[in-house]
């Protein structure tokens, strides 16, 4: 197969960590960095589907050549620890990485009630190719740890992979059962969140709307690129879906603002239900809700 980059993440639509441009992090800078900066337009990702089976949804390690390794997390909850993984390509320990979203490797975690959800950033080191971050995971239980990056084939092109692994916090685990607010709605810091449409396998966009006291908010500010960040995982089996809004800051402008309505495009392939992270920035502050969605079929 001989895909260009931008070709291959055009066709992997809602998980379309594909450049979106803001690459100014320098902390953790891979050979590759530069390419991320072509500042694919999302609106030309839509309508394309994306293929799950190889690109992964976080529920198996090992996928399409690409191997998550060494994984060590913490195990004792609510201590300052280290997160540190490696990914393995049909070509060895991968070092080499592109940005998605300004980043070169996205992690998740989320436990498997779908509470105590944490969105990490680790460092690579390229000479090992180890990825390391500190962490603290508050609570006992089964986590799903989810990372996503792009997989450098042996064609020398990026494509998107999504690997995870189960890890265990020692303890007593007691399930957090309640919804977190009433499906398609969620409140933070003031703000109300609200999801349109019928969240359904295959099915339409949905609008993600954000308002205070009654007012649509147009004051989002740009995080990591994007005015919304949004995480999903599916009850039961912690299968991941990600997105971003159709509507974009444009690139490498720190002071555009977005909202209040945002365009998710379609990204379920699999109906039950989803707990939705989302994260949206405004007055320099990171905001994180839950918001619980039902996929029908
Ligand atoms: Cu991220």
């Amino acid at each position: 197969m001989n895909r260009t980059p931008a070709a291959a993440a055009a066709l992997l639509l809602t998980l379309t960590l594909a450049a979106c441009g803001g690459d100014d992090d320098s902390t953790d800078h891979s050979a590759h960095a530069a390419q991320s900066s072509a500042g694919h337009n999302m609106a030309d990702m839509n309508g394309m589907t994306m293929d799950m089976s190889k690109v992964g949804d976080g529920t198996a390690a090992s996928l399409g050549g690409y191997r998550l390794v060494d994984v060590k997390a913490p195990t004792q909850p609510g201590k300052a620890g280290k997160l540190t993984f490696t990914v393995e390509g049909p070509n060895g320990v991968q070092k080499d990485y592109t940005r998605q979203q300004t980043k070169l490797m996205h992690t998740y975690l989320v436990r498997k009630d779908l509470t105590n959800y944490q969105h990490i950033h680790p460092s690579l080191d390229t000479k090992t190719g180890e990825w390391s971050v500190d962490l603290t995971v508050p609570e006992p239980g089964p986590y799903q740890l989810v990372t996503e990056f792009q997989a450098l084939t042996p064609e020398g092109e990026f494509d998107d992979r999504i690997l995870g692994t189960e890890i265990t916090v020692e303890g007593k685990y007691t399930p957090v059962t309640t919804a977190p607010a009433a499906l398609g709605t969620a409140s933070v810091d003031g703000y109300d969140l609200k999801i349109d449409g019928q969240p359904k396998v295959n099915g339409d966009k949905l609008m993600l709307s954000i308002t205070k006291d009654g007012e649509g908010v147009s004051t989002l500010q740009p995080y990591l690129a994007s005015f919304a960040h949004i995480t999903g995982f599916r009850q039961g089996d912690l299968s991941a879906v990600h997105v971003h809004p159709d509507e974009m800051p444009k690139a490498d402008d720190a002071n555009a603002t977005g909202g209040p309505d945002l365009t998710l495009a379609p990204m379920f392939t699999k109906p039950g239900r989803y707990r939705m992270f989302i994260q949206f920035q405004t007055g320099g502050t990171v905001h994180l809700v839950p918001m619980d969605l039902e996929v029908t079929a």
